[in-house]
């Protein structure tokens, strides 16, 4: 049986990729952050009580910042491939935590590779390294691929430069089997809450349950090639299976701004957004919603919430549109442009092009982006109903804002 080993196994790939090794029969290892909350809500399903037999699921405390402690996972472990997946991987905070993001992002992978070399695995161990499109940044050429120059915009961007650079030197130096992987965005139902995309579609969400009535957003003109995290963990693997390693290119190929990403988001409830304004007074304003009916009146709901009829779980489909007072209606402000979200330096324009993955790897993405839209919303849909059904019995909701 092959050891997987993941650092940041708790973040959104490092969940995907797990459950995808583990459905190909691997022992998968991970390491995770000792934290003063849970941080292992996106693993938990796959967690397995060690005193049950044939268990093939393990966590690890550790931290990239602690070579020791690596050092010592590793030799337990003794992985056949190893994913480095952790990162401080917000853009935006990188700028004010630079020195560790440089320390975890850069230095990281450093002690990772040395890790392997102080442990005599260089010939038996392949490694994975987390690349990013943020290595294109101001982009030189479009779109970009594995010859496109880079020139990153972000102390994240400047901190996995070294990671992709030192991976290479490894591999020339001594002859480790060690990949770079340059991963476009890619998003998900579990993606982190404070990435643009998975902030529109809970927000979204939120305001169609009339938990919040509008959300803030940076640089609306921004564009991404934006893929889903299960189509992207996939390339990851089939780099570690090929003869010799190298690095890829993995995107979709095509481009969409945020604007885009927060009008496709709205359409999926029914409404549609018009633009009013220039720069930092623009907003974003409903100008047509549909489906005031539903399934499930307000009243029914209400009925529902007080206990008069047993409380049953809403398909995503169902949600009221004129659900009481708290209803959407055409004429609201909903996006507003906040100063703060602008970034220092920023990466206008993304566009991938994979195609020696395909070539190579016979890769290619599966789940198309509106498809990918449609899944976070009706995911986020689910979770402000459970938040919803929770604050309206009287139980206290965490994470609440917008009251
Ligand atoms: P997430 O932010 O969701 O996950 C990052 C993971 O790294 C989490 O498990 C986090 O732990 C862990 N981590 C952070 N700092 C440390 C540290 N010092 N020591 C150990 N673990 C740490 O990122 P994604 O899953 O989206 O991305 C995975 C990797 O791919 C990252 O390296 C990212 O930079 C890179 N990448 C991501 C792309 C994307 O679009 N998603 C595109 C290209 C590259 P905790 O849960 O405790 O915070
Ligand atoms: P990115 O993702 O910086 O591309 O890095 P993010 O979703 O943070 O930003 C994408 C674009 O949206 C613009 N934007 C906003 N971004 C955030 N977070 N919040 C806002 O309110 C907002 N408004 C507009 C940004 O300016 C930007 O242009 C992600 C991370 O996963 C990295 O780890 C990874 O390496 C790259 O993708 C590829």
């Amino acid at each position: 049986m092959k050891k997987a080993l993941i650092t940041g196994i708790t973040g959104q790939d490092g969940a995907y990729l797990a459950e995808f090794l583990l459905g190909k029969r691997y022992e998968v290892h991970g390491i995770k952050r000792r934290s003063s909350s849970l941080n292992t809500g996106r693993v938990d399903h796959l967690y397995q009580d060690p005193h049950e037999e044939n268990v093939r699921f393990f966590m690890h405390y550790g931290d990239l910042t602690d070579a020791t402690n690596l050092i010592r996972i590793v030799q337990e472990v003794q992985p056949d491939e190893m994913y480095n997946l952790a990162a401080q991987s917000h853009v935006m905070v990188s700028f004010e935590t630079a020195e560790y993001t440089a320390n975890a992002d850069a230095l990281g992978t450093l002690r990772l590779l040395e890790a392997i070399r102080i442990l005599g695995m260089t010939d038996s161990v392949r490694f994975y390294q987390a690349s990013t499109s943020e290595l294109f940044g101001k982009v030189q050429s479009v779109p970009q691929n594995e010859k496109t120059p880079f020139y990153p915009r972000s102390p994240y961007g400047v901190a996995k430069l070294y990671a992709y650079w030192i991976c290479v030197n490894y591999r020339e130096a001594y002859s480790m089997f060690a990949c770079n992987g340059i991963l476009f965005n890619h998003e998900s139902p579990i993606r982190g809450e404070t990435f643009v995309s998975r902030k529109i579609t809970r927000a979204v969400a939120r305001m169609k349950l009339g938990l919040q009535k509008k959300f803030y957003l940076g640089n609306l003109d921004a564009k991404r090639d934006w893929g889903h995290a299960k189509d992207f963990v996939k390339a990851m693997w089939l780099m570690l299976q090929q003869k010799k390693p190298d690095d890829f290119v993995i995107a979709t190929g095509e481009s969409h701004s945020v604007r885009e990403f927060v009008e496709l988001a709205f359409r999926e409830i029914g409404a549609e957004i018009q633009w009013k304004g220039k720069g930092a007074k623009e907003v974003g304003i409903i100008s047509k919603i549909s489906g005031q009916r539903s399934a499930v009146s307000g009243q029914e709901m209400k009925k529902a919430i007080r206990g008069a009829a047993k409380p049953r779980r809403l398909k995503s489909d169902e949600f009221a549109s004129d659900f009481s007072e708290r209803a959407l209606r055409a004429g609201d402000v909903v996006v507003e442009i906040d100063p703060r979200y602008f970034r220092p330096t920023e990466v206008d324009e993304l566009l991938g092009d994979a195609s020696k993955a395909r070539k190579a790897l016979g890769w290619e993405p599966r789940i198309s982006f509106e498809e990918m839209i449609s899944s976070m919303v009706k995911a986020d849909l689910e979770e402000a109903s459970r938040d919803q059904l929770c604050k309206d019995s009287g139980y206290r909701v965490l994470n609440y804002s917008n009251e």
